[in-house]
């Protein structure tokens, strides 16, 4: 049984859209994971099919009806393992590759996209969705995010990237102490424009290349990522006391 995604839209003409080339999409064709894009307005009530309304205490925009999700959710789950719920909206907790981690090692994915100005809060609760957003910005709706989602999930899965080792080295691998940048990459020629590549790079020497390498991760982790940084110095300080605290009580 392969990871399976379903998305919920009013816009399924968006889907694959990038996933269907590349990397995820020689995936999608061997099957390595599948994606079925679902039309909402399928569920939508009366003669115009209508997916929203106005918000209760007034406001600027629409919302999207709780029965009308609650009908598309029934119809998503289908058969199979149960999927976490997702719905995509910038209130929700933000993505990061722990997530991803999560979310790839699981069976699939269900991803509700919002439009217009929200979804109806009882739906969320009633369904249990997990609310996702991948950043401090605002979309005109969730499809780029879920595009975003799904991308960061596929490259995790079995199979998907060539080397096994491509995947982990990366920004945002798993890293016992957190998450650096990635050091800067240089390839021929060896000058450009009258600016060398490093020489340790040219060198042959790998275990100073590996120190160097480490180096500028570190240097560009703390000054673009200082959030990063802090993380990484903390978890290090956490580390440092329990292996005081582990000592003290094994006297
Ligand atoms: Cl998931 N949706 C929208 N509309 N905007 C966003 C977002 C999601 N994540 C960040 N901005």
């Amino acid at each position: 049984m392969s990871w399976r995604a379903t998305v919920l839209t009013l816009f399924p003409e968006m889907f694959p859209g990038p996933l269907g080339l590349s990397l995820a999409g020689r995936a999608l064709s061997r099957g390595d994971w599948s994606l079925e894009a679902r039309q909402l307005r399928d569920f939508g009530l009366g003669r115009h099919s209508s997916v929203d309304d106005t918000p209760f205490g007034g406001g600027a925009g629409m919302v999207l009806r709780p029965d009308v999700v609650d009908a598309a959710c029934d119809a998503a789950m289908g058969e199979g393992p149960a999927r976490p719920l997702l719905y995509l909206t910038p209130r929700g907790r933000l993505l990061d590759q722990a997530l991803v981690r999560e979310l790839a090692a699981g069976p699939g994915v269900v991803v509700l996209c919002g439009r217009y100005e929200g979804l109806d809060q009882r739906v969320i609760e009633a369904r249990r969705m997990r609310e996702v957003s991948v950043g401090d910005y605002v979309l005109s709706g969730g499809e780029p995010a879920a595009l975003v989602l799904l991308d960061a999930c596929v490259r995790l899965l079995p199979g998907v990237m060539g080397g096994a080792e491509s995947a982990e080295e990366e920004s945002f691998s798993a890293q016992d102490s957190g998450p650096l940048l990635e050091y800067p990459h240089y390839t021929r020629p060896a000058e450009w424009n009258g600016m060398r590549v490093p020489e340790v790079l040219l060198s042959g020497h790998h275990a100073e290349v590996a120190r160097w390498r480490a180096a500028q991760s570190e240097a560009a982790t703390r000054e673009r990522r200082p959030d990063l940084w802090r993380r990484r110095t903390d978890q290090a300080s956490a580390d440092t006391h329990s292996v005081a605290w582990a000592a003290t009580r094994n006297g």
